[in-house]
């Protein structure tokens, strides 16, 4: 009985998932579902990101919290037009929420959509919302076991940020063998050690999100 409720809000939210794909796609907005434990850097990523893109790239968030308007308030002191989706107790965004969002945003003003789901390793990765690419980060802090402990969502990212390698000399994580726990279970991910508080190794993050960008207008025909 409780498999087949689930199976019925799975399909449920793929449906919407689908419907909101089909928008995303006729404006040519790519649109990055971005996932991680609390804390691990998802709105310090945003933030660099849109320092660096802003000049050249039309940027919107959705910034999806259980609670609370924090990050949201950082993104539109950028100048950058941002929803705040307050899941009132949920661990993860559905395509639901992320339907009420789409529906208060200009999506041919937007080239790049970037959507900061609730900070949790588990929940997140088994709602699609419609997005193009999934993006997780794994902070130092976090330890290099994650791969085994939570594998969903590392076998479903299209890019994985390892996040805080400025506190490398402070933390035994071994980047090795995090990467090839992550390769093991996804053959086909991209691996970006990173610091968003120093900006040490966002220049690849930067050229595969413009890549992207790049591709998802080609394939629409946008300017
Ligand atoms: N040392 C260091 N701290 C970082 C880095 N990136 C983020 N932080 C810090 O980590 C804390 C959490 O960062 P956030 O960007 O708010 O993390 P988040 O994933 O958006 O957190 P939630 O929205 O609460 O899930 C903040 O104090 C950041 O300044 C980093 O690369 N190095
Ligand atoms: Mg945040």
């Amino acid at each position: 009985m409780e498999i087949k409720i689930l199976r019925d809000i799975l399909s449920a939210n793929d449906t919407i998932a689908r419907r909101n794909q089909g928008r995303l796609d006729e404006h040519g907005t790519l649109t990055i579902n971005i996932m991680s434990s609390p804390g691990a850097g998802k709105t310090s990523l945003i933030m660099q990101t849109i320092a660096r893109l802003k000049p050249k790239t039309r940027l919107a968030v959705i910034e999806g919290d259980i609670a609370s308007r924090i990050d949201a308030d950082k993104i539109h002191q950028q100048g950058v037009p941002v929803i705040q989706i307050n899941t009132d107790g949920g661990c993860h965004l559905e395509a639901n929420m992320t339907e009420n969002a789409l529906n208060n945003l200009s999506l041919e003003e937007i080239d790049l959509l970037l959507i900061e789901n609730v900070g949790n390793l588990v929940c997140p990765a088994e709602f699609t919302l419609g997005e193009d690419k999934k993006v997780m980060l794994l902070s130092l802090p976090e330890g290099d076991d994650k791969p085994y402990k939570y594998p969903l969502m590392f076998s479903q990212a299209d890019v994985v940020l390892i996040n805080k390698i400025d506190l490398m000399p402070y933390l035994d994580f071994d980047v090795g063998a995090f990467s090839k726990a992550v390769s093991g279970l996804n053959p086909r991910v991209k691996i970006f050690p990173v610091s968003c508080k120093t900006g040490e190794g966002l220049e690849p993050w930067f050229a595969w999100l413009e890549d992207e960008i790049k591709g998802k207008k080609s394939r629409r025909g946008k300017k």
